[in-house]
C-alpha cells in the first residue's frame, strides 16, 4: 500500500490494537523489566539471539511504538527517545564525536547546547565553532580537516534564523560530513530535514510533540546503524532513557500534532502581523513574515512559520521585563509548544549561559524577547499584548 499521510501517520503508525486485546490505546508497559520464562532465555536474549524485551533501559514496548511513529513521521530508518531533549543532544554528540574533532554550528543555539558544546571542548577536546552559514562560500571556508559534524537549529532559537538545509547537505555530502538538525522549532509536521538528505534529527519532544507542557523528554531520528550504534552506546550506558509513562504522553500528543500545529502557526501569523505595526515593537522575526532575509528558504522547507516568535522592543531590557509583568493571560514561562502562550527573556532565562559578546553576535538582545505562541483565541493574545506594550508608553527610553 502507497505510504500514508502524515495526519494518519501521526494517529495509527507502529500500533494495532489486535496485537494488545483489542485496546485501542497503546498499552502503557510501566515496567522496570520483563521477565524469563527460563534461564536460557534471558542468556539468548542478552547474547541477542533471541528477539525480547529485557529491562526498559534497553527497550520498553510502549516505548517502542513511540520509536516507529517516530521514524515515519521524520522519514528516518529508526528513532530512539530519551528522558529529555538534552540527553537526545547529549548521546548524539557524545556517540559522533571523540577527541581533536570539530562540529560546526549554527550561530545560534539552544544555551544549554551551547553549555554542552562548552563542556565537550574543555573537557574532551571536541572543538567547535559558529558560523551562520549564509551561503556555500562562508560554509567552506569554516570546515576544518577535523570537522566530522555540522550541528544545525532551524528556526534558531530564539533568533528564528534560518539555514538552507539544502546547501548545508551538498557541501557535507562532498567532504563525508554529518549533518545533525534539531528539528525542535517545527515539529515533523512542518520540516523534514532527513528528506533534503541530513542525516539526524534531534527533537526536544518536551516542545510540541507532547503539546501540553507536561513532559520533558527528547528523540533521535536516523539511519538504522547509527540508531542502533547509540540505542547500545550512549544511551545504554550513560542511560538517559525516556519513561514509559512520558512515551505514551508523547504518543497521546502526537495525535493532535497536526491540528494543534495549524493553530500554532495560524496564531502566530496574527500576531506577527500586530506586533509588527505596533509603535512599541522595534523589529519582529518570524520565518514565514515576507520581510524574514531567509523567507525564501523558510518557504521551500518548512510547510508553515510555527508557532514561536521574537521582537525587539523600543526600550531597554527593564522595559522588556515590564512588559512581561504587565500580561495577564500570556505566562511568563521558559519552553515552547504548549497550549498555553508563553513569554520568556532569552538574554536572561533560555540562552543567559552564552556570554553577552556572543549571545548579541547571535543576535540575542537584552530587549528581545521570545513568544510560544498558544492555542487560545488570537483576539486575546494580541490585546494582552496589546495593554501590556502600552504599559511602558511613557517611561520608555527609545534606542538609537
Ligand atoms: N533543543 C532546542 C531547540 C530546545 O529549544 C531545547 C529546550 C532543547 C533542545 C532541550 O530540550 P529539553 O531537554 O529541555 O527537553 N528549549 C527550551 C527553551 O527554549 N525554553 O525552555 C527549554
Amino acid at each position: 500500500m502507497k505510504s500514508k499521510r502524515i495526519e494518519t501517520v501521526l494517529i495509527h503508525e507502529g500500533y494495532h490494537p489486535s496485537k494488545y486485546e483489542g485496546s485501542l490505546n497503546p498499552p502503557l508497559f510501566q515496567t522496570s523489566t520483563f521477565t524469563f520464562e527460563h534461564a536460557l532465555q534471558g542468556e539468548r536474549r542478552f547474547a541477542g539471539e533471541e528477539k525480547g524485551y529485557i529491562y526498559s533501559r534497553l527497550g520498553n514496548p510502549t516505548v517502542q511504538i513511540l520509536d516507529e511513529r517516530m521514524a515515519v513521521l521524520e522519514q528516518g530508518e529508526a528513532a530512539l527517545s530519551f528522558a529529555s531533549g538534552m540527553a537526545a543532544v547529549s548521546s548524539v554528540l557524545f556517540g559522533l564525536l571523540k577527541t581533536g574533532d570539530h562540529i560546526l554550528c549554527s550561530q545560534g543555539i539552544y544555551g544549554c547546547t551551547y553549555g554542552l558544546l562548552q563542556l565537550m571542548k574543555e573537557k574532551y577536546g571536541v572543538s567547535h565553532d559558529f558560523s551562520p552559514m549564509d551561503n556555500e562560500e562562508m560554509l567552506r571556508s569554516q570546515l576544518r580537516p577535523t570537522t566530522r559534524c555540522i550541528y544545525i537549529e532551524t528556526p534558531i532559537n530564539p533568533t528564528m534564523k534560518i539555514i538552507d538545509l539544502e546547501m548545508v547537505v551538498k557541501i557535507a555530502k562532498e567532504k563525508g560530513i554529518i549533518v545533525v538538525v534539531d528539528n525542535t522549532f517545527s515539529s515533523p509536521y512542518l520540516q523534514q530535514p532527513l528528506t533534503y538528505g541530513c542525516d539526524i534529527v534531534i527533537h526536544s519532544a518536551t516542545k510540541y510533540i507532547g503539546g501540553h507542557g507536561d513532559v520533558i523528554a527528547g528523540i533521535v531520528v536516523g539511519k538504522n546503524d547509527f540508531i542502533n550504534e547509540i540505542r547500545m552506546t550512549t544511551q545504554k550506558d550513560i542511560g538517559g532513557v525516556i519513561s514509559p509513562f512520558d512515551a505514551w504522553l508523547l504518543l497521546r500528543g502526537l495525535k493532535t500534532l497536526h491540528i494543534r500545529m495549524d493553530r500554532h502557526c495560524e496564531n502566530a501569523e496574527k500576531v506577527v502581523s500586530f506586533l509588527k505595526k505596533h509603535p512599541q515593537v522595534e523589529n519582529v522575526f518570524y520565518p514565514f513574515d515576507p520581510e524574514h532575509p531567509q523567507y525564501g528558504i523558510a518557504k521551500k522547507q518548512m510547510k508553515r512559520g510555527g508557532g514561536v516568535l521574537s521582537f525587539t522592543i523600543n526600550g531597554t531590557k527593564e522595559d522588556a521585563q515590564r512588559l512581561m509583568n504587565h500580561l495577564q493571560t500570556i505566562r511568563i514561562a521558559v519552553s515552547l509548544g504548549d497550549a498555553e502562550t508563553l513569554i520568556q527573556h532569552p538574554a536572561t532565562m533560555t540562552h543567559s549561559v552564552i556570554p553577552q559578546p556572543v549571545r548579541e553576535s547571535m543576535g540575542i538582545y537584552d530587549h528581545m524577547l521570545r513568544m510560544s505562541i498558544g492555542l487560545e483565541a488570537w483576539e486575546d493574545i494580541c490585546a494582552d499584548l496589546d495593554q501590556a506594550l502600552n504599559s511602558f508608553k511613557h517611561t520608555k527610553t527609545v534606542q538609537s
